[in-house]
């Protein structure tokens, strides 16, 4: 697939907002700063893509990248940020509900957690959610170069380990930008997603 051929598409703030429900799309959630938007600009070779942000909360809108006419990359809000009102929190809770429960082209999840921080309460609820809507769920654990490769490797493990608990099909791997690790690995489960529609 030709991650690099990817183009803004539109945002969206709830589902009837959202493209025709066709094709395959794949969507990124996690909490704020977790590095989803950093991942689809690394993922696509496109520095300026998705726009990352060194404020929380940032991307407040689902952000649908077009790879070709029936393959999107969506770029979720994240979550978790904390200088927005309840009620606001609570109205995007029920149309990202919306979005995973009803969004039919939705062939996958990668679920982005900071390697140093995995499994935190929103992530725990993703992964409920994905197991109540049987969508296929990938753990991606973000800024790997913030630690050394031995306790790297080891939260990968635990994790992993925490995962097979919850469901047999849910999957791991680390993930770091600036040190370009696990961009390949990350690709190919993409595809196999984007692809088999
Ligand atoms: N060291 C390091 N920093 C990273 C990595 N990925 C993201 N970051 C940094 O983490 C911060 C947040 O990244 P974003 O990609 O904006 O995070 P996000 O999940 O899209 O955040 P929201 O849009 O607020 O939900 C930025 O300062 C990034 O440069 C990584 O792999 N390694
Ligand atoms: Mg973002």
């Amino acid at each position: 697939m030709n991650f690099q051929a990817a183009h803004f598409l539109t945002s969206a703030a709830k589902l009837s907002q959202c493209p025709p429900d066709i094709g395959a799309e794949v969507a990124f959630a996690g909490r704020s700063n977790a590095g989803k938007s950093t991942c689809i600009n690394a993922i696509t070779r496109q520095g300026k893509l998705a726009r990352t942000s060194k404020t929380p909360g940032r991307t407040q809108l689902m952000n649908f990248f077009a790879l070709t006419d029936t393959q999107r990359l969506v770029d979720l809000p994240g979550y978790g940020f904390a200088k927005v009102p309840l009620e606001v929190k609570r109205e995007w809770q029920k149309h990202l509900e919306d979005y995973l429960r009803h969004r039919s082209c939705l062939k996958g999840l990668v679920l982005l957690m900071d390697v140093r921080h995995p499994l935190q309460e929103f992530d725990r609820n993703m992964l409920a959610w994905s197991l109540k809507a049987n969508l296929a769920t990938h753990v991606v654990l973000t800024k790997a170069d913030k630690l050394n490769r031995g306790p790297a490797h080891n939260t990968l493990l635990a994790v992993r380990k925490e995962l097979q608990t919850l469901h047999s099909s849910f999957t791991v791997q680390l993930f770091s930008e600036p040190a370009k690790t696990g961009l390949d690995e990350l690709r190919d489960h993409l595809s196999g997603w984007l692809i088999q529609s």
